[in-house]
């Protein structure tokens, strides 16, 4: 792992209707994110919030079924400038969210550097809607799919090309809320899911093993997006699409040490934390220590 990192804080929440979730990065900052990684020895660069433009006067176009898709797409072709540039400079891009849309500006920054990025999936969700097939028209439903080169060209377009990631890449773990199209794509793609069920059955640690084998052979870089709510609202209940029967946070962990310890992890964003669903900013809290196991940290 690098030894410097760059924070880049993305308040973003144009990407579904509820509110709050623009307070991500703050609630984060507020949790101690940086006094923690700098504990475990790295130097932080911060390098502050990404500016979001409001909300779209007529947000919903029925046409394509894409809310808020301008200033979607301009907060992520921001993002994808800065975490291009964090990379250029040789350090760690630690994005903070803000919806799970951002993950297509971050992906847009880093993808550009590998040849073969690699992606981990941590979400309840699959986030492979486009606007034909998403029951929402959210667009924080829709960012793998995007990356992917599926969907609205805006989207796909980000930062100047596509795609970011192929199929055979990426690995869904958590996966427990799948819309129909998601599934036809997940199959017609060939995309490696681990849902609920793989994780109950084979366990945390053996899912791990296999996901980082899997990648190791295949990828030159990893992109970790772990949106919150790939956790059980039990212990992260600061999200704003909760699906129960999810990750604990002891199983969390242990998904952090072992990515720590493969060392394949390249850059990563936490999303979907929304400090005003949250109690007590525990949702908030969470990701800090989740960011620190995968940093590193020890415990002895
Ligand atoms: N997330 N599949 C649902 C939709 O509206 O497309 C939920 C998406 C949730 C997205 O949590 O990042
Ligand atoms: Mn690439
Ligand atoms: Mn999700
Ligand atoms: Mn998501």
């Amino acid at each position: 792992m690098r030894n410097e990192i760059s924070i880049i804080g993305v308040p973003m929440d144009l990407g579904q209707t509820r509110r709050g979730v623009d307070m991500g990065p703050s609630a984060i900052r507020y949790a101690g994110v940086i006094e923690r990684i700098e504990g475990i020895g790295y130097t932080i660069y911060d390098e502050g919030d990404i500016e979001i433009g409001p909300a779209e006067r007529i947000h919903n176009d029925p046409e394509t079924n894409l809310k808020n898709l301008k200033a979607v797409a301009e907060g992520n072709e921001k993002l994808a400038g800065t975490v291009d540039r964090v990379i250029e400079e040789g350090r760690f891009p630690l994005v903070l969210g803000g919806d799970h849309s951002i993950a297509m500006g971050t992906l847009a920054g880093v993808s550009k550097h590998y040849d073969n990025l690699g992606v981990i999936w941590y979400d309840a969700h699959g986030d492979l809607n486009t606007g034909e097939t998403s029951p929402s028209g959210n667009i924080h439903g829709m960012p793998l799919a995007a990356s992917l080169g599926i969907g609205h060209p805006t989207l796909t377009n980000i930062g100047g090309y596509t795609p970011k990631v192929k199929p055979e890449n990426i690995v869904i773990i958590g996966a427990r809320s799948l819309d129909v199209g998601e599934r036809e794509l997940i199959k017609e793609r060939g995309i490696k899911v681990y849902t609920m069920h793989e994780v109950d059955r084979l366990g945390m640690t053996k899912v791990m093993e296999e996901a980082i084998t899997y990648l190791k052979g295949r990828t030159d870089g990893v992109h970790l997006s772990l949106d919150l709510d790939g956790l059980d609202p039990h212990d992260a209940p600061g999200v704003g699409t909760p699906v129960i029967g999810g990750i604990s946070y002891r199983e969390s962990h242990l998904a952090m040490e072992m990515l720590a310890e493969s060392g394949i992890i390249t850059s990563a964003e936490f999303v979907e934390v929304n400090p005003i669903l949250d109690e007590r900013n525990k949702t908030a809290t969470v990701a800090v220590a989740l960011m620190g196991s995968l940093l590193g940290e020890k415990l002895l």
